[in-house]
């Protein structure tokens, strides 16, 4: 099924990656073809540097548009073309420190606060943990939804932000409204929506939830997708 002037919007970690992971080469091949005459962008909480380590700079540079940071830094054509000035205050430090200190996950490791541009990505475990101890806390935050929890509070505590659960390890953080879904915005036309994280919480849902309410307006897709695999298997009938 090919539709015109279609735009392809993709979530990365858990969509065309594993989480934090880079794609797999024979995907690649197939994605980088794939492409090919179709309007492609890509949307991630994750900056531009984890993209392109994950993806390969031939893909980031052959999409239309790349939102990193939920769409708080913009790129086309491999330039930085618009970004939310977003930073951490002493107010949120000192609230993500309580969170960290509170935490009942005791494998710790660095980077448990990361500045984007436009967005701070928070994790209890730290960024830098090795890939077992992230399958480890991914699961563990499945039955003790550590960081669903933490979104809350972080929304209960400061009305002007938001947060949202994405990968396995981290949320991110921004300004309220300044989700996903402001790519839209920008984004004129049908759109088929490939993302990982689309229920309640999750950092694809306001990508879902503005699409639903423009049913009446614009024609969507949405694939919710498990991992990569799920997402190549759909692609062939684009
Ligand atoms: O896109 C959401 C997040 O996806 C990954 O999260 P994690 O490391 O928790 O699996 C990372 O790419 C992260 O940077 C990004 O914000």
């Amino acid at each position: 099924m090919v539709v015109n002037k279609t735009n392809f919007l993709f979530d990365i970690d858990g969509t065309l990656t594993p989480s934090r992971s880079a794609i797999n080469i024979n995907f690649k091949k197939f994605f980088l073809n794939w492409m090919e005459n179709k309007t492609v962008y890509l949307v991630t909480g994750s900056d531009k540097e984890k993209t392109i380590e994950q993806i390969g700079i031939e893909i980031w540079n052959r999409v239309k548009k790349s939102y990193q940071s939920c769409g708080n830094a913009v790129y086309e054509n491999g330039k930085l073309i618009k970004k939310l000035e977003f930073t951490l205050d002493e107010k949120l430090k000192s609230f993500l420190n309580t969170q960290l200190n509170k935490s009942e996950w005791i494998e710790k490791y660095n980077v448990h606060i990361d500045q984007r541009i436009g967005l701070i990505n928070f994790s209890t475990i730290g960024r830098k943990c090795p890939k077992e101890a992230r399958k480890r806390y991914f699961e563990w935050d499945k039955k003790h939804r550590e960081r669903e929890l933490i979104c809350e509070k972080v929304e209960k505590h400061f009305p002007l932000l938001e947060a949202s659960v994405g990968g396995e390890i981290s949320i991110d953080i921004y300004p309220k409204g300044k989700n996903k879904a402001q790519v839209l915005d920008e984004i004129i036309g049908p759109v088929v929506f490939f993302g990982d994280r689309c229920e309640k919480g999750g950092n694809d849902y306001p990508i879902v939830q503005r699409l639903q309410m423009e049913k009446e307006k614009r024609n969507f897709i949405i694939n919710n997708v498990s991992n990569f695999k799920e997402t190549w298997e759909l692609l062939k009938k684009f």
